[in-house]
């Protein structure tokens, strides 16, 4: 096992960490008093601590590591390309083969709409870039007057300034005073939480009727484009109803607005298909992609470009004044290219489809009878599970939010598998190689886990009578 080489004990790593180290997404003065958990190693599914504990990486990193941890092969790929060429940029009239090869074979895995990718280094700056690109679109077309761009309340899409205005995080846009203008935000298809009385065809017409509303109301002359996620996975896992997407795909085609399918967690498979758009057949204008882009082994993103709107650049011309040091980075790009060969070789997105995907469904959707459980949903292989107080009342919410899932998250950690809370949902995204008997030995650690929770919560008083 990999993280043997550490030879630091883990309350010194903690102290220099709390000394030097501020975390993204914490509370640094918490944090430091609690200690953080340090990871050492990682072969396969499976994550080695510095206390030499092990657990299966439930959110395969930050839901991007399709292929599983430790191949020889991408850190050979890697190694390959920074000894030939270490760094050249892409900007000047300069080009390199690992870019030239990866934009090739984008091209070739994404829908036929798509054959032009701008990259990034990550699915933040892929919302930056979209962001411009959007405008700069209606620009070129003679229409700047459409100018606002429409996302969804609790999207992500990102921490930069786009991707934070774009997305719908409330606690995010209190910090910095955004989202900047021109970003309006409708109601997610997010039917167990807030689908009412519907029922969840009904939700999905009405959650998608949404964006038509908004658009009558803000003028279809000023909108440039509508964001989501295919699956809204930092959201929570919300997957939507069949009815939201035909509709929403509709209203953007009629109401001449660009759609953009933001595939940083949906694309490379975690569906069952190469991309959540296909899953779904709606036919985005932009797609921003990273995470499964390298199986997150080097940070790279990027934003596929439909001919639509990439023709409108090459045709009406003029410098786009954009790009990052980084776009196309030599390295970056030849870890994607063999994490890319890795998932076509082992037909990893078809076993999501055929094979992994519809065996963990099954076993997931059985953790739906559990007490604790209100629940249980899963697409592909990104699935979330409901806690509540009480079965078969939605509106019953814990009396405080998001302890429940702290809670279970903790105790999830303790019995060796990190799964992610959000709220009081708790959120899975495993690596796509993930076996059976893995599969199985997950589900174990769940209904462990479930039942410990349930315990603490009964003994605790706050389960409904
Ligand atoms: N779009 C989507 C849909 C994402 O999920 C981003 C954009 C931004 O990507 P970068 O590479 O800039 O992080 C994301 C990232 C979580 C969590 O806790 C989710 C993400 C990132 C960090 C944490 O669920 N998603």
């Amino acid at each position: 096992m990999s993280g043997a080489s550490n030879i630091y004990p883990t309350a010194e790593l903690r102290a220099r960490d709390a000394a030097h180290h501020m975390h993204p997404f914490s509370d640094t003065g918490a944090l430091n008093r609690e200690g953080v958990r340090v990871i050492t190693g990682a072969e396969g599914v499976w994550l080695t601590d510095s206390d030499g504990n092990r657990y299966l990486d439930g959110m395969a990193g930050l839901w991007c590591c399709q292929v599983g941890h430790g191949r020889d092969e991408i850190a050979d790929a890697v190694n390959r390309q920074m000894r030939e060429l270490d760094y050249y940029n892409t900007f000047f009239k300069t080009s390199h083969p690992p870019v030239i090869a990866l934009s090739e074979k984008l091209a070739e895995l994404s829908p036929p709409q798509f054959n032009r990718v701008f990259f990034t280094s990550s699915g933040s700056e892929a919302n930056d870039t979209v962001f411009r690109m959007v405008r700069t679109y209606w620009d070129l077309m003679g229409k700047p007057e459409k100018k606002t761009i429409i996302g969804r309340w609790n999207g992500y899409h990102g921490s930069t300034l786009a991707g934070t205005s774009l997305g719908g995080m409330a606690a995010m846009h209190g910090q910095g005073d955004l989202p900047v203008p021109g970003v309006h935000h409708i109601a997610q298809p997010y039917w167990f939480g807030e689908g009412g009385d519907m029922s969840p065809d009904e939700f999905g017409v009405w959650a998608a009727g949404e964006l038509e509303r908004a658009i009558d109301r803000i003028g279809e002359d000023k909108v440039a484009a509508f964001i989501a996620e295919p699956v809204q996975g930092a959201g929570g896992v919300i997957i939507p109803p069949d009815t939201y997407w035909p509709e929403v795909s509709r209203i953007c085609r009629e109401r001449g607005i660009l759609l953009v399918a933001d595939e940083v967690i949906c694309g490379f498979g975690r569906l069952g298909s190469w991309f959540g758009s296909q899953h779904y057949g709606i036919e985005p204008d932009l797609m921003p992609i990273a995470k499964g882009l390298s199986s997150g082994y080097l940070p790279i993103g990027g934003v596929m470009v439909a001919d639509r709107v990439a023709d409108a650049f090459i045709e009406k011309g003029g410098e786009f004044f954009h790009g990052y040091t980084y776009s196309g980075h030599p390295a970056c790009c030849a870890a994607a290219l063999a994490n890319l060969e890795i998932m076509q070789r082992e037909k990893l997105v078809e076993r999501v489809a055929d094979d992994i995907g519809p065996y963990l469904q099954a076993k997931w959707r059985a953790l739906g009878d559990h007490p604790l459980v209100g629940e249980a949903r899963m697409v592909g292989l990104v699935g979330a599970l409901e806690l509540v107080p009480a079965r078969g009342d939605r509106s019953r919410k814990f009396a405080s939010l998001g302890e429940a899932g702290t809670l279970c998250r903790d105790l999830c950690f303790d019995n060796g598998l990190v799964m992610r809370a959000v709220r009081d949902s708790m959120i899975i995204s495993p690596p796509l190689v993930l076996s059976h008997e893995e599969a199985d030995d997950m589900i174990e650690r769940i209904v462990r886990t479930l039942d410990q929770t349930h315990a603490a919560l009964k003994k605790d008083g706050r389960l409904a009578a």
